[in-house]
C-alpha cells in the first residue's frame, strides 16, 4: 500500500472530456471489456460501455478524495442507515462531472440515443420511501459540500418490489436489479468480516481482563462483504463511498456432507447465509419485527462497526481518540444495536472500562428519528435478543441501570417517567426499545422538520428531553437540487440559467433571484411553456404505460408517495367523488378540467392500504368513462411508483397533495421536489410543509385543515365524526355512494369497513378536514382561472424553495452534530 503518494509510480494519463475522444472511449470499453464490436452491440452493451467510460473518471476523483481525506487526519462522518433509495446512477455521475453534454454529443455520433439507453439503467431501490431517499440525497449532499463520508448499509438482491395492478389490486414482484451486473459496484473481499450471532458469553481470560471483560462465542457466524459505489458531488469536487454489506457463508458447499449424498444440507449454511441479504423489509413506518430484520440490522451494524474501528486503529492507533475521529450518524433505529455493538467492542475487545467505553460511545453516536408513530417505535422481545445477542443484551441491562440510577438520583423522575425512560419496556411481554438505547447512546437526537422536533419533545421521547434538554435538536431535511432540478428538469434549468445565471448551481439560494421574474409576462410565459413541455412527455409515458388519456392542458393534480392512512389519499380520492357528484349535478359551472394522478406502493400486508389503491381504480374507472363528466376529470393510479417515476412526474405537476394529518408526517421531503419544480402546494401545516409556507409566503401556498395542536385537542376532548358527517351534504354524499358499493358494483361491500372507520373514530382526521380540503380545491380550481396569477405563485414557490437543498441540511449536520466544517 502506498497511501502517500510515491511520485515514482506511474498515474493513469489525465483523460480528455471532448465528445470525439469520448466517442473513442467508449468504443474502446465497448470492445475490451464487453467484448463486442459497435456493430454488435446491444443498447445495455452500449448503457455499459457508456458507464465505465463516466465511472473511469469518477475513479481518479475518487482516489484523489481517498487521499485528500487520509491527508488532513480528520473526522470522517459515518452515515448508517438500513435503506439508500438511489435510483439510477448515470446521469447523477455524468451531469455531476460536467460531461452530460458530451456524452450525449458522443453518443449522437456514434448513432446511439442517451435517453434510450439511460432508461436501461435500473433502479438501484434499496429502500421504502422518504428515509431511503433522505440517505440517498445526503450522501450526494456531502459529496458536494466536501465533508469525507461513508454511507453504510446493505446491498439487497432484491431490492423494493415491483408493483403491479391486477384487477385493481396491488401486486409485488420482485425486481432484480442487478441481472445486468452492476458497473457501479467493486468488491472488496479483502475488507471482510466474521458476524456472529447466538451462543454463549464468558468471562475474559487473562490476568488483566478488566472488570466488564467478556468473551463472547457465537455459535452462527457468517462473513460480511462489501461493495463500494462512487458517489460525486457536484462539479465532481469530492467523491464519497457508499459501503454496501452483502452476507456470505464461511463455507460456501459443506463438502463432507455432499459427498456424503446430502446435497441439500450441504448447502444449507450457505443459502441460510445469503438470505440474510436478500430482501429489503418492504414496510415504512413500520417495523418488521421478524428475526431476520434483527438479523439484517446487526449483521450491517457491526459489519460497519469493524470496518470504522479497523480504520482507526490503523490510522491512529488507539482507540480511546475514536469519537475524534469518527461521527456516526444512525438513520432511524433501524442500526440502533451499534450502540451495544460499539460498547462490546470497546470493552470485550480492546479491554476499556466502562464509563471510558460509554463515553467513547456517547460522544461518537448521534441519532435522527423520523417518525413519532407509536407503532412504528421499534423493539425486540428481550427472549429473542438475548438468544441471538446475548453479549449485546447484557450490556443493554448494564447501560439501562447506570441510566436509571442517574436519572432517580437527579430527583426529577416518578416511576411512571423511569418505566418511560427505560430501554426495557415492561408493560406485557418485556421489549428491548430502540428508540431509548439510541437516544441514550446518541450525543445528539435530531428531528427532521421544525413541528416534527418540537413534537418529539413533547411526546415520546418528553421524558428523555428532560434528563438531557440538550440533547435534541431540529434538522430540516432537504433534497438535492441537482437529481431533482437540473438532471429531472432540463426545460426549467435551462430557463433559469437563462434568466439568473449560473450562481444557483453552486448555491441554492441564488434562486431567489428568479423572485423579480414572478411579474413578467414574458417569462412567465416561457415557464408555462417548460411546464406545458413536461406534462406532454408524461401523458405520453402515460398514454404508453397504462393506456391513459391525459389532456396536458388539463391541472395535473398530483398524489404520489407510500400509501398510508395517515398520508390521506383517502381523503384525496373521496373529494374526486364529491367534485364527480357536482360535476354531473352542475354541468353548466365553469369547472376546472383535472387530472388526478395516484402513484404509491402499499406495505404488502397493509390491508386497508391496499383497499385505497382499488379504490382509486374504482374510481378511476367510474369517472374516467362516464360521458356526463366531458373530460373535466379524471382519475388515475399509476403503477410502479418509484425514483426514475417520480422524476418524470414531479417536473409535470401543477399541483402537489401534501395532506397528511397534522402531527404525523415528519417531515416530508416530496414536497419540496414539487414546489421546486413549480408546483403549488395543497397541504396541511404539517411536517416541512410548515417552513415552505414560511419561505414560499403563505399567499404563494394553498393550506388547509386542523392544525397539530388542534387534532390533539378533538382526539382529546372526542372527536364526533357522525356529527361532521351529518353537517357535510358533500361528504355525507360521497361516503355513502362509496360505501354502497357505487364504485364497486361487483363487490357492493367491499368499501364497507373502510368508510365505517370514518364514521366510528375518523382517526386521521378525514372526516374532519373534508370541508376545508373541498374549499381549498375550489380556491384552487379559483387562481387555475388566472393563469398568471398561477404563474407567479409557481415561479415565487422555485425562487423561494432554495432553503430546502440537502446541501443546507448536511452543512448544519455538518456544523452542529458532526463538527466536520
Ligand atoms: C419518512 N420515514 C417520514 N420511514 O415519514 C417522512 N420506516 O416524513 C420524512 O420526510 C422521511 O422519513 C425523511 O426524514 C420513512 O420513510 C421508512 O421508510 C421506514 C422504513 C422502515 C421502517 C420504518
Amino acid at each position: 500500500m502506498n497511501l502517500k503518494g510515491n511520485t515514482t509510480l506511474p498515474k493513469p494519463a489525465p483523460r480528455q472530456v471532448d465528445p470525439q475522444a469520448l466517442a473513442h472511449e467508449i468504443v474502446e470499453r465497448l470492445t475490451y471489456r464487453i467484448g463486442k464490436n459497435a456493430e454488435a452491440a446491444k443498447p445495455h452493451d452500449w448503457l455499459h460501455a457508456v458507464i465505465l467510460s463516466i465511472r473511469d473518471r469518477v475513479i481518479d476523483a475518487w482516489i484523489a478524495s481517498t487521499q485528500k481525506t487520509y491527508e488532513e487526519q480528520g473526522r470522517r462522518v459515518y452515515y448508517l442507515s438500513l435503506e439508500f433509495l438511489i435510483g439510477r446512477l448515470m446521469r447523477d455521475a455524468a451531469s455531476n462531472m460536467e460531461m452530460l453534454d458530451e456524452v450525449q454529443a458522443a453518443l449522437n455520433s456514434l448513432g446511439v440515443d442517451l435517453d434510450v439507453i439511460a432508461a436501461l439503467e435500473p433502479d438501484a431501490a434499496l429502500g421504502n420511501g422518504g428515509l431511503g431517499r433522505l440517505a440517498a440525497c445526503f450522501m450526494e449532499s456531502m459529496a458536494t459540500v466536501d465533508v469525507p463520508a461513508y454511507g453504510y448499509g446493505i446491498r439487497y438482491v432484491n431490492g423494493m418490489f415491483r408493483q403491479e395492478i391486477s384487477d385493481g389490486w396491488q401486486v409485488e414482484l420482485p425486481e432484480t436489479w442487478l441481472t445486468h451486473g452492476n458497473p457501479w459496484e467493486f468488491e472488496r473481499r479483502e475488507a471482510s468480516y466474521e458476524i456472529g450471532f447466538g451462543g454463549r458469553v464468558d468471562p475474559a481470560e487473562g490476568a488483566d481482563a478488566g472488570l466488564h471483560q467478556m468473551h463472547w462465542r457465537p455459535t452462527e457466524r457468517v462473513i460480511a462483504t462489501p461493495y463500494d459505489t462512487p458517489i460525486v458531488g457536484w462539479r465532481g469536487k469530492r467523491v464519497n463511498t457508499l459501503r454496501l454489506w452483502e452476507a456470505q457463508p464461511i463455507d460456501p458447499i459443506l463438502l463432507d456432507r455432499f459427498n456424503a449424498g446430502d446435497h441439500l444440507g450441504a448447502l444449507a449454511e450457505s443459502n441460510r447465509a445469503e438470505a440474510l441479504t436478500r430482501v429489503l423489509y418492504p414496510a415504512d413506518s413500520s417495523p418488521a419485527g421478524q428475526e431476520l430484520r434483527l438479523r439484517q440490522e446487526y449483521f450491517f451494524s457491526s459489519a460497519s462497526l469493524q470496518d470504522i474501528v479497523r480504520r482507526h486503529i490503523q490510522y491512529f492507533g488507539d482507540i480511546s481518540t475514536l469519537a475524534d475521529k469518527a461521527a456516526i450518524q444512525l438513520n432511524d433505529t433501524h442500526p440502533a444495536v451499534a450502540v451495544a455493538e460499539l460498547m462490546r467492542i470497546l470493552l470485550d475487545d480492546h479491554g476499556l472500562d466502562f464509563d471510558e467505553a460509554w463515553d467513547v460511545t456517547r460522544r461518537t453516536f448521534s441519532y435522527t428519528n423520523h417518525t413519532l408513530l407509536p407503532e412504528a417505535l421499534e423493539s425486540w422481545p428481550v427472549p429473542l435478543f438475548e438468544r441471538l445477542l446475548p453479549r449485546h443484551m447484557q450490556i443493554v441491562y448494564a447501560v439501562n441501570s447506570r441510566l436509571l440510577g442517574e436519572a432517580r438520583r437527579s430527583g426529577h423522575f416518578d416511576d411512571r417517567a423511569i418505566g418511560c425512560i427505560s430501554l426495557i419496556d415492561e408493560g406485557g411481554e418485556r421489549r428491548v426499545r430502540m428508540g431509548n438505547l439510541a437516544f441514550a447512546g446518541s450525543h445528539s437526537v435530531n428531528g427532521v422538520s421544525a413541528l416534527h422536533t418540537e413534537l418529539m419533545k413533547e411526546t415520546v421521547f418528553a421524558d428523555f428531553h428532560r434528563l438531557y434538554p440538550a440533547r435534541i435538536n431540529n434538522k430540516t431535511n432537504g433534497v438535492t437540487f441537482r437529481r431533482w432540478l437540473m438532471q429531472c428538469n432540463p426545460g426549467l434549468f435551462g430557463l433559469i440559467r437563462e434568466a439568473i445565471g449560473d450562481r444557483f448551481m453552486d448555491d441554492p439560494e441564488a434562486l431567489r433571484e428568479l423572485d423579480r421574474f414572478a411579474d413578467d409576462a414574458s417569462f412567465q410565459e416561457k415557464f408555462v411553456a417548460v411546464k406545458r413541455a413536461n406534462k406532454v412527455a408524461l401523458a405520453d409515458l402515460l398514454k404508453q404505460r397504462v393506456n391513459a388519456r391525459i389532456d396536458p392542458a388539463a391541472l395535473f393534480d398530483i398524489h404520489i408517495k407510500r400509501i398510508h392512512e395517515y398520508k390521506r389519499q383517502l381523503l384525496n380520492i373521496i373529494e374526486a367523488v364529491s367534485l364527480y357528484d357536482q360535476i354531473r349535478s352542475h354541468p353548466e359551472r365553469d369547472w376546472v378540467p383535472r387530472v388526478k394522478l395516484f402513484g404509491g406502493k402499499a406495505a404488502p400486508s397493509y390491508h386497508n392500504a391496499k383497499l385505497i389503491i382499488k379504490l382509486a381504480g374504482d374510481v378511476a374507472r367510474a369517472v374516467n368513462h362516464d360521458p356526463a363528466v366531458q373530460g373535466l376529470l379524471k382519475v388515475q393510479f399509476v403503477p410502479n411508483y418509484n425514483v426514475s417515476l417520480a422524476e418524470m412526474m414531479i417536473p409535470a405537476a401543477d399541483l402537489s397533495e401534501q395532506i397528511s394529518t397534522a402531527g404525523m408526517e415528519a417531515s416530508g421531503t416530496g414536497n419540496m421536489k414539487f414546489a421546486v419544480n413549480g408546483a403549488l402546494t395543497i397541504g396541511t401545516l404539517d411536517g416541512a410543509n410548515v417552513e415552505m409556507r414560511d419561505h414560499v409566503g403563505e399567499e404563494n401556498i394553498v393550506i388547509f385543515g386542523l392544525t397539530a395542536q388542534e387534532v390533539n385537542e378533538r382526539r382529546a376532548q372526542g372527536h364526533d365524526p357522525r356529527n361532521v358527517i351529518a353537517q357535510s351534504r358533500e361528504l355525507g354524499q360521497a361516503l355513502e355512494a362509496i360505501a354502497s358499493g357505487v364504485f364497486s358494483p361487483d363487490e357492493p361491500n367491499r368499501y364497507r369497513d373502510l368508510i365505517q372507520g370514518l364514521y366510528d373514530h375518523d382517526w386521521f382526521m378525514v372526516a374532519a378536514d373534508f370541508d376545508s380540503y373541498s374549499a381549498a380545491q375550489r380556491k384552487v380550481d379559483a387562481i387555475w382561472r388566472d393563469q398568471a396569477k398561477w404563474a407567479k405563485m409557481a415561479i415565487h414557490n422555485v425562487a423561494r424553495m432554495g432553503w430546502f437543498s440537502s446541501d443546507r441540511t448536511i452543512r448544519e449536520y455538518a456544523t452542529d452534530i458532526w463538527k466536520v466544517l
